[in-house]
Formats: C-alpha cells, sequence, structure tokens
C-alpha cells in the first residue's frame, strides 16, 4: 500500500475504534441503570401496573411535556438529566396509584409515595391550592432553578405538574425519612458520631445553595423534618426554593406578612418576625437551633423539662458559660472520645443563633468549624436580648409548630403561616 492509502486505512480503523468503544459505553452505562432499577425494584417492591390491573396511561396530551408516549428508557434518562420533567395529572396518578400513600403533610401541601414505570421510587408533593394566580413562566423558571441543583447532599427534584387544578413537584424518595425521627423518637435513636455526620452533611447542603449554585437559594426553612435521610443515612436537605415558589401575589400580602410567611416557628430567625432585612444567615440561624436538637434530643423547647432546661439552647449556653461540658456530654449521650466534637457543635451552634445575623457565621465556616479546620472563638451570649419575661411572652412563637394552627405574628391569616407538622407518617 502506497503511504496516502496506509494513512487512510489507519484513520478508518481509528474512527471504527471510536465508534465501537462510544457503542459499547453506551451499552455499558445503559445496563447500569437498569439494575440500578432493579436493585431498588427488589428491595421494595410495588406494583407496576394501577390497581385494576391497566398499564399506566402515559400518552399525554399536554403542551411541553417531554414524554409523548415513549419507551422507559428514554424516559428515564429523560428524569435523570438535569432538568426536571413536565408531567400530567393523569401521570401523576398513575404514579401513586391515585395517591393511595401518604407520606406525611406540611405547610406547603401533602407527600404521597410514588414510582415510576421501571420501579423507581418517587415522593410526590401535592402543592396547597391558593397559588393559582402564579404565572407559569414564572413555576417554570423556578422549579427550573430548584432541578438544576445537584449535590450529594440536596434531594433530587425529578419533575413537577403545571395543571389549573394540580401543582406538584415530583422529588428523589427518600427510604429513611425525615431525621426529626431519629432525634424525637425514643425508638429509633442514632448514635452520636452518625448525628455528627449527618450535621456535616446538612450544613455542606446548605452552603451549596448559598455560594455553589449558578442563583443563590436561600431555604428558609431548615429543620429536622426538611432533612431526609438516604438507606445509607447521607442527609439530603429538602424543600429548598419552595418558599419563592410558593410566594402568592404580592397584592394579596401585607408587608410584613411576606416574611411572616417563610419558615416555621423555633428555627426562624428573629429578622424573619421583626422588621429588619433577611438574608441567607437567617438559613444559619435555623440550623444552628437544628444543631441544638441533635444535641439535645429534644425539641428545643420542650414545656415538660424542668424550667431551667425548659428551652435547651440556653441551658446549653448556661453550661457553655460555666464551662461545664460534662452535663451536656452526659445528657448528649456523647461519649468522652467524642468530647472535642461534642464541644464543637455546642459551639458552633451558639455561634449559628447570634441575635445579630451579621455575628453568625456563613455556612462554609459552619462546615469547617464542624470539620475541626479552624479554631473556633468562644462563643458570645446569642440570648442577651432575652429577658426572663421575654421568652415567656415569646413562648407561642416557639411553639406554633406543636400547636399548629397558632399564628404566631398576629398578621398572619394565609395558610403558609400555619405550618402543619407532619401527622401522617408511614
Ligand atoms: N422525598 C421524600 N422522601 C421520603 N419522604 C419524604 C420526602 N419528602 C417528604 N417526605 C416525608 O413527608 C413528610 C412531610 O413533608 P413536608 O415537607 O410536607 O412537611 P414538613 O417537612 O414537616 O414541613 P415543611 O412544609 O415546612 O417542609 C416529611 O416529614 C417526610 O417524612
Ligand atoms: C390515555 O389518556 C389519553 C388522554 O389523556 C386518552 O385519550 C386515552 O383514552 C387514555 N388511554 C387509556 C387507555 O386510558
Ligand atoms: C381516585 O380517587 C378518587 C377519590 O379518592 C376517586 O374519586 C377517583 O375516581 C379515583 N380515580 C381513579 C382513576 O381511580
Ligand atoms: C401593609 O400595607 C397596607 C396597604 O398597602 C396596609 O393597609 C397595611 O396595614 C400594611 N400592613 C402592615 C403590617 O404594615
Ligand atoms: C437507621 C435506619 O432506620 N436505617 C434504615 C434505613 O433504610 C434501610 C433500607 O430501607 C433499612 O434497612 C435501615 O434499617
Ligand atoms: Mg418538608
Amino acid at each position: 500500500m502506497s503511504g496516502p492509502q496506509i494513512a487512510a486505512a489507519t484513520s478508518a480503523t481509528l474512527v471504527g475504534a471510536i465508534i465501537l468503544l462510544t457503542v459499547a459505553f453506551l451499552i455499558t452505562k445503559f445496563c447500569r441503570k437498569k439494575k440500578l432499577q432493579k436493585n431498588d425494584a427488589s428491595i421494595l417492591p410495588v406494583k407496576t401496573s394501577s390497581s385494576d390491573g391497566t398499564p399506566p396511561n402515559f400518552s399525554s396530551k399536554s403542551e411541553g411535556s417531554a414524554t409523548e408516549a415513549e419507551p422507559i428508557e428514554r424516559f428515564l434518562d429523560e428524569v435523570l438529566r438535569d432538568r426536571p420533567v413536565r408531567f400530567t395529572p393523569q401521570q401523576l396518578i398513575a404514579f401513586t396509584e391515585n395517591y393511595s400513600v401518604k407520606l406525611g403533610s406540611g405547610g406547603f401541601g401533602e407527600v404521597y409515595k410514588g414510582q415510576f414505570p421501571g420501579g423507581m421510587h418517587i415522593a410526590v408533593k401535592v402543592l396547597k391550592a391558593g397559588m393559582d394566580k402564579r404565572a407559569e413562566e414564572q413555576f417554570v423558571a423556578e422549579v427550573g432553578t430548584i432541578g438544576r441543583t445537584c449535590h450529594i447532599n440536596l434531594v433530587r427534584l425529578y419533575g413537577f405538574c403545571f395543571d389549573k387544578a394540580l401543582k406538584a413537584l415530583l422529588y428523589e424518595f427518600m427510604e429513611n425519612g425525615s431525621l426529626d425521627h431519629y432525634i424525637f423518637d425514643e425508638q429509633n435513636r442514632l448514635e452520636w458520631p452518625k448525628l455528627h455526620e449527618i450535621a456535616i452533611g446538612t450544613a455542606k447542603g446548605i452552603q451549596y445553595l448559598h455560594d455553589d449554585c449558578h442563583q443563590k437559594i436561600v431555604h428558609y426553612d431548615i429543620k429536622p423534618a426538611n432533612v431526609l435521610l438516604s438507606r445509607d443515612l447521607i442527609p439530603k436537605v429538602a424543600d429548598f426554593g419552595l418558599a419563592k415558589l410558593c410566594e402568592r401575589d404580592s397584592d394579596s400580602y401585607n408587608n410584613m406578612t411576606l416574611n411572616a410567611a417563610r419558615g416555621t416557628p423555633g428555627y426562624a430567625a428573629p429578622e424573619l418576625w421583626k422588621p429588619f432585612p433577611v438574608t441567607h444567615k437567617c438559613d444559619v440561624y435555623s440550623f444552628g437551633m437544628l444543631l441544638f436538637e441533635i444535641l439535645g434530643r429534644r425539641k428545643n423547647l420542650d414545656p415538660k423539662q424542668s424550667e431551667s432546661k425548659e428551652w435547651f439552647p440556653r441551658w446549653v449556653w448556661e453550661k457553655i458559660e460555666k464551662g461545664d461540658m460534662e452535663s451536656i456530654l452526659s445528657l448528649s449521650g456523647i461519649s468522652e472520645e467524642d468530647r472535642e466534637r461534642g464541644e464543637r457543635m455546642c459551639k458552633v451552634a451558639l455561634w449559628c443563633v447570634q441575635y445579630e445575623a451579621e455575628a453568625r457565621p456563613s455556612m462554609s465556616s459552619v462546615v469547617r468549624m464542624l470539620e475541626g479546620e479552624v479554631e473556633i472563638d468562644p462563643p458570645l451570649n446569642p440570648f442577651l436580648y432575652l429577658t426572663q419575661s421575654e421568652v415567656l411572652v415569646n413562648s407561642d412563637q416557639w411553639t406554633g409548630t406543636a400547636t399548629n394552627d397558632l399564628t404566631w405574628t398576629g398578621t398572619a391569616t394565609n395558610d403558609l403561616t400555619s405550618k402543619g407538622t407532619s401527622k401522617d407518617q408511614r
């Protein structure tokens, strides 16, 4: 063969090899995905067809839907890509078997268990009615922002439904439920080192929302019920972006209620219920309250406790101030070998709940402090502003979740404010 012929032959072989490799790669990738789904399905068997025996109806008439009766593979591919997929109300009925398994309910609506064709488990959050006036483009834009986040410590959003009668979000299903069950229920408690890991993972998730998203996301509702746990107990922050998504038209709000509508009593930073500017530091405050609940394995405000322990964060401050770590360690079930990490968690919690937003650390500092990478200054008293009487006067604000229908600002009348706690658990 002549020189040019050899060159042509070589390049032809090269091109062939590349094509072969690409095909092989695609096949492996596809198979792995398939296998994952199979595993999923074999661990938690759920019927794929609807209860009456007919296969679910996936043909979609709605415009803009990405799933025009495509094969399951294409459909799942779409879902696993970084853009949330739009579904129709009929599809949601099929996925949830007509909403037969309820996982819980909260301030924004009810959560149902569901399954994509192919077996992947999902959680479907049906948003409360009353946000109908929201423009479709705006809804889809917000959902796009939430859906493009990708971090090991954030719950994935797979899709959504925007219909006159039904607005819903479809999330990755978290098998081990929410963190509140592991710190407040006596039966299924986790060991302290595991809780410490969960605290760090949660902090990393929030840090990503604050610093690493292309569009900064303030959560507004950090609390143990919004930290979900995967099968391997990896914490995943849930419900970020919802506060913005569910904001009603500005006319139906009066000036103050916009902020009052956000957050949950007991976790919401002072600026959310006082006329101060609100920044991402309100999440740092709520995260601090979550740390206290991990330390105390109890609700921060517990009227059943003795007076000195009734509000746990203040009790921790008093012990830290006196240099009495022992009381905290024994109460929290922290062994002597974890003493240093326990002490760090106390200090971080106290820094996070500082009254002045500027005094609170950023989430990236919080992560570094919890991981022991930086020295932590002795915290300042976060409760200076509270006289004893003020705690009592404000105690409605702290117990709002427990009694469920308390409106804790007096101005709030819309249903976003009366946040329910999850009552219907699996
Ligand atoms: N993706 C999910 N996977 C598994 N369970 C979930 C999922 N999302 C929610 N849940 C369950 O449903 C319950 C209710 O969730 P929901 O978000 O409606 O209420 P909440 O977190 O208590 O309050 P909020 O409305 O302030 O977020 C949660 O406590 C959790 O146990
Ligand atoms: C599936 O849904 C479409 C439109 O929603 C409808 O026209 C069709 O009859 C349905 N098919 C079945 C089998 O239910
Ligand atoms: C779903 O349930 C509702 C009531 O819970 C019922 O009215 C409706 O007919 C059901 N739909 C289907 C498709 O089974
Ligand atoms: C908010 O503004 C409206 C007028 O737009 C006023 O009537 C109302 O009192 C204000 N509310 C508060 C809490 O300031
Ligand atoms: C601590 C705990 O409850 N872990 C559970 C998490 O979920 C897996 C799978 O569903 C269970 O096997 C674990 O027991
Ligand atoms: Mg939630």
